[in-house]
């Protein structure tokens, strides 16, 4: 049987701190807007989209080049429906097929949206960060948003650097925040919400995000390839979906067979993938499942296998065709 796009709903619980059934049906009093949140790699942008979503939609970890698609991710509060927009991080070092790919999606989404969060460590200003920050368009409101700020052991350090940023650019408001910080996350939807337009919801009040199943079993896939391989592998990899059917099980209720294909660029990252006696693929594998179990609300049942494809990141027609844009 095959299986089509499905958005994911929420499930079992509400996320964190949902305020109680104030949604509105009445349409002409909604507001309905996109919040791109962009930066360089690795300041948290992910890890920011799915503490406000309440749910993991976008993966994450501490290599960068983890984040290669534009990610939507929806979360209606009382009136208010933000459609918060994760990209990949901004690419300045090498230019291959892939990074221009990458880059191409955050220029794609930072020109139409009402409001964007430019995602920065706090007390930190790179090279990558200003690359980002000269990309960002007059006319839509740019919230400076200051993250790890519990990496941040001299609060009265934050000020100056504050006002540096002010005059970098000029900010609508500053977040010194962490998005590890629940109650943080929390106060940035009543920040956001001046910034949406009125307008009806585009989604329903209880959708996560955009992205089918079967985009968000891959990325799993990719995360713990991520997690239990070394620096050098992560921006030479990704993952395609080769089989995603969806069964009937009596036992079960929801049965899912998924097989995918990890593709490296060479022989010994091969081996580096499959590790002593295959161990390191099936911890990966069995880590992937259990993950998606949860996600998916159903059993997994998956096949994973490892491919040489050399030189694919620099391949524009082998980048398209396993789905970047
Ligand atoms: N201490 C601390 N760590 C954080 C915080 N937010 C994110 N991190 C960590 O920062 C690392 C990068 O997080 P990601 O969310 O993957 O970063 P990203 O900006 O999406 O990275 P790319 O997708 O590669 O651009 C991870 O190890 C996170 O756990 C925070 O508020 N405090
Ligand atoms: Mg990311």
């Amino acid at each position: 049987m095959g299986y089509g796009p499905k958005r994911l709903k929420m499930m079992m619980s509400e996320p964190p701190g949902e305020p109680i059934a104030t949604k509105s049906d009445d349409a002409s009093a909604q507001r309905c807007g996109v919040v791109a949140i962009v930066g360089r790699p690795n300041v948290g942008k992910s890890t920011l989209l799915n503490a406000l979503v309440g749910q993991k939609i976008s993966i994450t970890s501490a290599k960068a080049q983890t984040t290669r698609h534009r990610i939507t991710g929806i979360r209606t509060v009382a009136h208010t429906q933000f459609v918060f927009v994760d990209t990949p991080g901004f690419q300045t070092r090498h230019s291959t097929a892939l990074n221009r790919s990458l880059n191409k999606t955050v220029l794609g989404v930072i020109s139409d949206v009402d409001l964007v969060l430019f995602v920065v460590e706090a007390g930190a200003f790179t090279l990558g960060d200003a690359k980002v920050l000269s990309l960002l368009k007059p006319g839509i409101p740019a919230l400076l948003i200051a993250n790890k700020l519990d990496n941040i052991h001299r609060r009265a350090d934050v000020a100056p650097w504050l006002k540096t940023m002010a005059e970098r650019h000029p900010f609508a408001e500053f977040v010194p925040m962490s998005a590890k910080n629940a109650k943080d996350v929390e106060r940035l939807f009543g920040i956001c919400d001046k910034y949406l337009p009125t307008q009806p919801w585009w989604y329903g009040a209880d959708e996560l995000t955009d992205r089918s199943e079967k985009f968000l079993a891959s990325e799993t896939v990719r995360e713990k390839l991520f997690r239990f391989t070394g620096d050098e592998l992560p921006y030479t990899s990704t993952v395609i979906i080769d089989k995603f059917e969806e069964e009937p099980s009596p036992k079960h209720g929801r049965m899912m067979k998924i097989a995918a294909t990890i593709v490296v660029e060479r022989d010994t990252h091969k081996a580096m993938v499959i590790g002593e006696g295959g161990e390191r693929l099936k911890r990966i594998g069995t880590e992937a499942r259990q993950e998606m179990e949860k996600l998916m609300d159903a059993k997994v049942f998956l096949e994973l296998w490892v491919k040489v494809r050399s030189g694919w990141a620099d391949d524009e027609a082998r980048v398209r065709s396993f789905g970047y844009e």
